[in-house]
């Protein structure tokens, strides 16, 4: 091992990262005393953390200390979902884990799906030794899509990437527009960097169907309809183009395609786009007039847009803006949603999709896993999944169309093992729940999506009670399954020094906790984008070869809202503040800022409906009904709810959550979820009907 596990027993804090699905990837200090880990701090040597973590995670000590923590083993004696368990030891649970997988696997080892998705961002202790494990297995491939997916390939297909400006020169921009990004909530650390910018003279606009609490300190707010972003981004095109505010030297040299995107862009008059977004016409011509002659100008776009129908063509037809104004010359313009593809990630090493061989498994695409594990076996589909092994992910919780992922979850014949730290609402469907070590009891290594930073968490305290690392639980199945490839005896360190290679120096992680990667200010300022051209590729000669519109377009909603039916409203369902997806729900502290589900609804729509605050209504479709509260709110648009939170079900009204509702339906690109783009109507419930329809 090239590092002792130096596991503190008190004095100066240990160094760690956060691993959470934030893009902030905040550095943390762990104080111990006596083997407990007593207070978790912001590294303040950490430039992009400034010593300040959020809320969730100042309270890490109580979650890991939490009195409802898994400390062992345990199997199931109730029926599937009871939540009924008897404690074994690990041998015994691996040795008949390991049996039953052989069993299977003997069959069919696509019968076999991992089931994972962000529960911690660590390269080691996701996929690190887990895709090792599953590959050699032959087991079926799971996309993982639940989250970023459209997006993703919007980037991949417009900048080449997921790359973009840096998240630290936003403090230097002069109009910053927040797009589909509650960043007072869910990206504290960029805040920082608004607040700077806004104190120095810049204008601030929020665009976002919720009037959430960035929206609030923005000088602006475009409440538009969800899943029409590219229609308001054309439209901003087209006043670009009208007015001259573009870079034609820029254009010229470092883009693709732009007589075909002019054409496009140019039948979108703001007046047409206005109609769509449900929005002043008058509010596009601003805020192209100002995106069109304020220098330097930058986009911090989020994974709000993209979880509707057409997330993919949104993405793609926002990120082409900086090109026309040639706002990546300056490296504080130009556009941020992750800055993930710019880490030298060496996966091959670490997942050693070698152990492959020739076999090629099936891919089952998370989102789907409602429909997927109630579907028989198909020439075309494969196997029945018959085996689900789950870490780091909640699905019954945070999987869309929730009524038909229980209903799965609960066949009698698949056999589930999850990994957690507590009895989620997936452990609940377990037949082996495996008791799994956090952040601050195990090694491992951190890219990040907001900044360009590597972390490296070091442990600050011994596993609590017999929890394991998920790295050492695969290592366990491995050796019961006769894997002998030496890869299975790699531990948790020399995992930390594949992840990067000879990349990133490691003695400056195990040094500071971090090291910066070197790129340059300005990434974009000369062209040089990764794609196969070298240039923005407006146009997508990929993506035509495909099939598919070459140009980004407007893509309506699978369920826009309209009084034509029977469920007139949309509702989009963004995170909660004080949660992270449905992680910390069970932190009491956590949940009492909170309060409980709730549903926002506007004044004018609440009335024709006869519902007050604090009216406990059902919000539901043709796929189930959701139970909460409604708050009567100016921060709903007409037409629109917003259902916050992925609340876990047990802790929620009624046994439901919001994802009772959303659809499997997939995006334009990437195949990702649609949560946002769901069309309900909502109803107060007599104080007499607890069961959900
Ligand atoms: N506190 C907290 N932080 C989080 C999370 C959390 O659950 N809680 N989740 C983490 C995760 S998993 C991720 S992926 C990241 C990023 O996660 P994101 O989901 O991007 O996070 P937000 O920025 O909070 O929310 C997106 C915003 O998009 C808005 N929105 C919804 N539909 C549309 C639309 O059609 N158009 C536009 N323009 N806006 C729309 C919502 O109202 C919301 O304010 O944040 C992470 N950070
Ligand atoms: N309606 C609606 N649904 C949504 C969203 C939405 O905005 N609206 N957001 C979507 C998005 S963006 C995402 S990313 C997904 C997130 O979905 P998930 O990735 O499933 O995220 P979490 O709900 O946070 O659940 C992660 C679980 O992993 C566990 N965990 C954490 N660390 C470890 C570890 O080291 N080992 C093990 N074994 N377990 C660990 C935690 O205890 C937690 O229960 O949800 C999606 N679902
Ligand atoms: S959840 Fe985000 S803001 Fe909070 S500590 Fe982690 S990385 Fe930082
Ligand atoms: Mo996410």
């Amino acid at each position: 091992m090239p590092q002792a596990i130096g596991i503190s027993t008190g004095g100066a804090p240990v160094r760690g990262a956060c691993p959470h699905d934030c893009p902030d990837t905040c550095a943390l200090l762990t104080t111990v005393e006596h083997g407990r880990a007593i207070r978790v701090q912001g590294n303040p040597a950490h430039p992009q953390t400034d010593g300040v973590l959020c809320t969730k995670v100042s309270r890490y000590a109580e979650r890991t200390h939490h009195p409802e923590r898994l400390l062992q083993p345990l199997k199931r004696v109730g029926p599937k979902g009871a939540g009924q368990f008897e404690p074994v030891s690990w041998d015994a649970a691996l040795d008949d884990i390991a049996a039953r997988l052989k069993a299977i696997a003997a069959r069919d080892p696509e019968a076999i799906l991992p089931y994972s998705y962000a529960g911690t961002m660590g390269l080691v202790q996701s996929e690190g030794m887990a895709a090792r494990f599953f590959h050699q297995l032959g087991a079926s491939h799971l996309e993982r899509t639940i989250c970023s997916a459209a997006g993703t390939e919007a980037l991949v297909q417009t900048l080449g990437g997921k790359v973009g400006m840096k998240v630290e020169f936003f403090a230097q921009s002069k109009l910053i527009l927040i797009w589909g990004s509650n960043s007072i909530a869910s990206n504290l650390h960029f805040w920082r960097q608004v607040q700077q910018a806004k104190r120095d003279g810049a204008r601030i606009v929020c665009i976002d169907p919720r009037k959430t609490e960035t929206a609030d300190k923005c000088h602006e707010h475009i409440a538009l309809r969800p899943g029409t972003d590219a229609a308001l981004a054309l439209a901003l095109m087209h006043e670009l183009i009208r007015n001259h505010w573009l870079d034609h030297d820029y254009i010229a040299q470092h883009t693709l395609g732009w007589e075909r995107m002019r054409e496009r862009a140019l039948q979108w008059p703001p007046a047409r786009a206005a109609e769509i977004c449900g929005i002043p016409v008058q509010q596009i011509t601003d805020l192209a007039r100002d995106y069109g002659t304020t220098r330097p100008a930058a986009i911090r776009l989020n994974y709000g847009v993209q979880r509707v129908h057409g997330g993919g063509n949104a993405v793609r037809a926002i990120a082409s803006l900086p090109a026309l104004t040639g706002a990546w010359r300056h490296r504080a313009g130009g556009v941020l949603l992750s800055s993930s593809g710019h880490f030298p990630i060496d996966r091959a090493a670490l997942h050693r999709p070698d152990l492959l061989g020739a076999r090629r498994p099936r891919t089952i695409n998370m989102v789907t896993i409602g429909d997927d594990l109630l579907r028989e076996a198909t020439q075309d589909f494969g196997p029945k999944i018959e085996a689900l092994i789950v870490y780091n992910s909640n699905p019954v919780a945070v999987a869309p169309e929730s009524g038909k992922v229980v209903q799965g979850f609960a066949r009698d014949d698949l056999f589930t093992v999850v990994l957690e730290h507590f009895q989620t609402d997936t452990a609940d469907y377990a037949d082996y729940l495996l008791p799994a070590t956090t952040q601050l009891e195990h090694w491992d290594i951190h890219a990040s999506y907001g900044h360009t930073d590597v972390l490296l968490n070091r442990p600050a305290i011994a596993p609590v009670g017999q929890t394991r690392t998920n790295t050492d639980v695969f290592r366990g199945l491995a050796a019961r399954l006769g894997f002998t490839d030496p890869g299975f005896a790699d531990d948790d360190a020399t995992l930390c020094r594949a992840a990067f290679g000879d990349a990133v120096g490691f003695d400056e992680l195990l040094e500071n906790g971090f090291a910066t990667l070197p790129i340059s200010d300005a990434p974009f300022a000369s062209g040089g984008f990764p794609t196969p051209s070298g240039r923005c590729e407006f146009f997508s000669a990929r993506l035509a070869a495909q099939g598919l519109d070459g140009l980004p377009d407007h893509v309506p909603n699978y369920e826009p809202a309209g009084s034509s039916t029977a469920y007139p409203l949309a509702m989009i369902s963004p995170p909660a503040r004080n949660f992270l997806n449905s992680t910390f729900v069970n932190v009491k502290s956590l949940r009492d800022i909170e309060g409980e589900p709730l549903l926002e609804i506007h004044a004018s729509d609440a009335a024709a409906r006869g519902i007050a605050t604090g009216d406990v209504v059902r919000v539901f479709n043709d796929r189930g009904a959701y139970h909460c509260k409604a708050v009567v709110s100016p921060r709903a648009r007409p037409g629109v709810v917003n259902g916050l939170g992925v609340w876990w079900r047990k802790l929620g009204l009624h046994g439901t959550n919001v994802n009772q509702v959303t659809s499997q339906h997939l995006t334009d690109l990437g195949r990702g979820p649609v949560f946002y783009d769901c069309r309900v109507e909502v109803a107060s419930l007599p104080a007499a009907s607890p069961s959900p329809a």
